[in-house]
């Protein structure tokens, strides 16, 4: 994990309008004291600081750090010589935490390789991206919004969140703050066929897959999908497919405590779009997780951190949280392995998964980047 300590100073000027007297026995504190020209240490002497209450005499500036009651802060405060007087804030620790999926499919141990999904595009279908938020902006190069209506013709605004948060796990950047994405230099697209309330139609999807393969989208991600197969849906996911996109959805929500029903819905059912199953940190499907012999690869959908709009970060739980950590993947191993064909990089992730039990639930099992690129 990476850390990086910064150091944040309040201003805080004491003033003061009277110089009090001093006793011995007063409480000291830690303070910043900075001359507006040549530091002289006679003028601290006239305020009774003592070589002892020197902690630390700066070079490059005429600064100290000093140890100072409350009265000596004020009196140096009003002395014109002395340009600041500021107590020591305390530095936060900050940084950016690694949610526990990128590890579990390999993620950072590509990142090690240099494999961030740079150079590739990942059309994220879904309610949007905020592309102002701090862990995403650089990341997110375009977008569309299949919606006419004033609320939703933005696909820059995610009045929903799900969008935003499935775009943080594919690829928020890798910086001082916030989460890290799966593939976190890859090119992020907002297509918005899901409106602010989270639903959308299947002629909404047809038209954000027709989009992206307009558009030169080298992977769709879809965390969402419906109960019903529809004809025309098919055909464009097969569209997509042959056009050499690599497709991938949420198999859903509809699973139960035995797993033993056929719930995979639709567009992760189709042939050409690889069904996505949730596991927790243990590997264990998530009961709510669909089941059926379309599910074809497990990954991280359990109380996955990510980004949420308005500079946010939250967790949630679904196979929409899984799919995008196999679209992350997806632009690693694309990355690493630039000559392969959509079809045989969807071989490869089946091939290289970790095989965590009953196919129906589970498919090939929890994908894995570093094996795949391996
Ligand atoms: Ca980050
Ligand atoms: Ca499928």
């Amino acid at each position: 994990m990476k850390k990086v300590f910064a150091m944040f100073m309040a201003v805080t000027l004491v003033i003061g309008l009277y110089v009090p007297a001093m006793s011995a026995d007063e409480q000291t504190d830690d303070y910043l004291v900075m001359f507006n020209g040549p530091a002289e240490k006679g003028v601290l002497q006239a305020f009774g600081v003592e070589d002892e209450d020197i902690l630390h005499a700066f070079d490059l500036l005429p600064a100290f750090h000093l140890e100072l009651t409350a009265g000596q802060a004020q009196g140096l405060a009003n002395h014109p010589q002395i340009e600041h007087v500021e107590e020591n804030a305390v530095a936060e620790a900050l940084g950016q935490t690694v949610p526990w999926g990128v590890p579990h499919v390999q993620g950072t141990d590509v990142h090690d390789m240099g494999y961030t999904g740079s150079g590739l595009n990942v059309a994220i279908l879904d309610t949007g991206i905020d592309n102002t938020h701090e862990d995403l902006a650089a990341n997110v190069k375009g977008g569309y919004s299949v919606f006419d209506d004033a609320d939703n013709s933005d696909p820059f605004y995610d009045g929903n969140g799900h969008g935003t948060h499935v775009a943080g796990t594919v690829g928020a950047i890798d910086n001082d703050l916030g989460v890290l994405g799966v593939a976190h230099s890859t090119n992020l697209y907002a297509v918005k066929v899901l409106n602010n309330d989270g639903s959308g139609s299947y002629a909404g999807i047809a038209e954000g897959i027709e989009w992206s393969i307009q558009n030169d989208m080298d992977i769709i991600n879809m965390s969402l999908g419906g109960s019903q197969s529809s004809s025309i849906l098919e055909e464009f996911s097969n569209l997509a497919y042959e056009e050499g996109v690599l497709v991938v959805a949420a198999a859903g929500n509809s699973g139960n405590r035995g797993g033993n029903n056929d719930t995979v819905g639709y567009p992760a059912n189709y042939e050409s779009v690889i069904a996505v199953a949730a596991v927790d940190e243990n590997n264990n499907r998530a009961t709510f997780s669909s089941t059926g012999p379309a599910v074809e690869l497990s990954a991280p959908g359990v109380s996955v951190l990510s980004t949420v709009p308005g500079d946010g970060y939250d967790s949630y739980n679904g196979t929409s949280m899984a799919s995008p950590h196999v679209a992350g993947v997806a632009a690693l191993v694309w990355e690493a392995n630039p000559g392969l064909s959509n079809v045989e990089l969807r071989e490869l992730l089946q091939e290289t998964a970790v095989d965590l039990g009953a196919s129906h639930q589970y498919g090939h099992g929890l994908v894995q980047a570093k094996a795949a690129i391996q």
